[in-house]
């Protein structure tokens, strides 16, 4: 359209200069006899002015349309732009809520449970007194809060199963959308969903550790074999200690690789607590008792199978079985009272 019209002002332009050409032309050659009429050639000029001030009012015109359009081309992208970043938010917000879509098959279980705590011989604080009281069926339980202990509402994941049972997961990372690298907040009182990835939280295990109790750590590769690391002593300080851990009497068939972590502080990406120059909560991306800095690290990034043994360090490791650049599939910590018979 626009070259058209390009074209068409060209041509005109042309006749125009020719027309006033030949006038002068004509006018040289007064002599002779004239071929046209004075005042038709005139009238020629005449429209054909009148013709290119049309064309150029029209060429205005549609510069004006063309800026129009560029400036509704902006627009439109902006929006397109502003589009995408809300799809992106999207994304991001359904990648969260994932984990909990993809538990919420079960219901909880145990809501009647909640009328006798009195005593703390009585008390539901655990998985372990929870199994005591008959609930033997591995799953979600909503914990009532309880005045005499002190303890707040919770929900935590019981496995009643696993030799004898009466385990309160305080630990899992299976389902790899969860971040894990966390404030000391976060990890104070726990994130993540329940069914899916979570960090019970330092205060729940501090406050769940002050009796004597077993921890048992299990995992799984990709290959699909399991291995399990259990601990006959484990609790953790409170948070003016840094919730620094204490373990001892390992047993099990996936090496002891949390013995190195013995003794330290509680890191997390706002607080280097750990024994190194290096910020291991930041180079190792999790929360943990970082010494310097790591002989496993099941707080950091979940790698799918094909990147598991890509990572640089940050991975969910084990030295003690797949060494420090293997991420597992699967990790369970669970807790229970050392006393604890099924
Ligand atoms: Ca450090």
């Amino acid at each position: 359209m626009q070259k058209w019209v390009r074209v068409s002002v060209a041509v005109l332009l042309t006749c125009l200069l020719l027309g006033e050409a030949s006038a002068q032309g004509a006018l040289k050659k007064r002599l002779a006899p004239p071929k046209t009429p004075k005042g038709q050639c005139c009238d020629e000029v005449r429209s054909l002015k009148v013709q290119v001030a049309n064309l150029t009012s029209v060429l205005e015109e549609l510069r004006g349309k063309q800026e129009a359009d560029l400036m509704t081309i902006m627009r439109q992208m902006m929006e397109l732009d502003q589009l995408s970043r809300r799809q992106e938010e999207r994304v991001t917000e359904a990648e969260s809520k994932y984990s909990e879509i993809n538990n919420r098959v079960e219901i909880i279980q145990m809501q009647g449970a909640q009328a006798h705590t009195r005593t703390s011989s009585e008390a539901l604080y655990d998985c372990a007194s929870l199994y005591s009281r008959n609930y033997k069926i591995s799953g979600e339980y909503k914990l009532p809060a309880d005045d005499y202990l002190g303890t707040p509402e919770l929900d935590v994941y019981c496995d009643m199963d696993t030799n004898g049972g009466g385990w309160t997961v305080i630990q899992r990372r299976k389902v790899g959308l969860s971040n894990f690298s966390r404030d000391w907040k976060q990890y104070k009182k726990g994130f993540g969903t329940i069914r899916g990835d979570f960090w019970l939280g330092n205060e729940h295990i501090f406050r769940m550790t002050r009796q004597p109790t077993t921890l048992r750590i299990e995992m799984e590769d990709w290959e699909g074999e399991t291995r399990y690391a259990e601990y006959g002593f484990f609790t953790i300080s409170n948070e003016l200690n840094s919730y620094k851990l204490f373990i001892a009497n390992y047993s099990g068939n996936a090496g002891d690789s949390l013995r190195y972590h013995n003794n330290t502080n509680f890191s997390s990406k706002d607080k280097d607590n750990d024994k190194c120059v290096d910020d291991c909560a930041a180079l190792r991306k999790g929360g943990y008792w970082y010494n310097c800095c790591t002989d496993s690290n099941l707080n950091g990034v979940y790698y799918r199978n094909g990147q598991h043994n890509k990572h640089s360090g940050d991975g969910i490791t084990w030295y003690g079985w797949h060494g420090p650049s293997y991420s597992m599939k699967r990790v369970e910590m669970k807790i229970r009272p050392q006393g604890f018979r099924p």
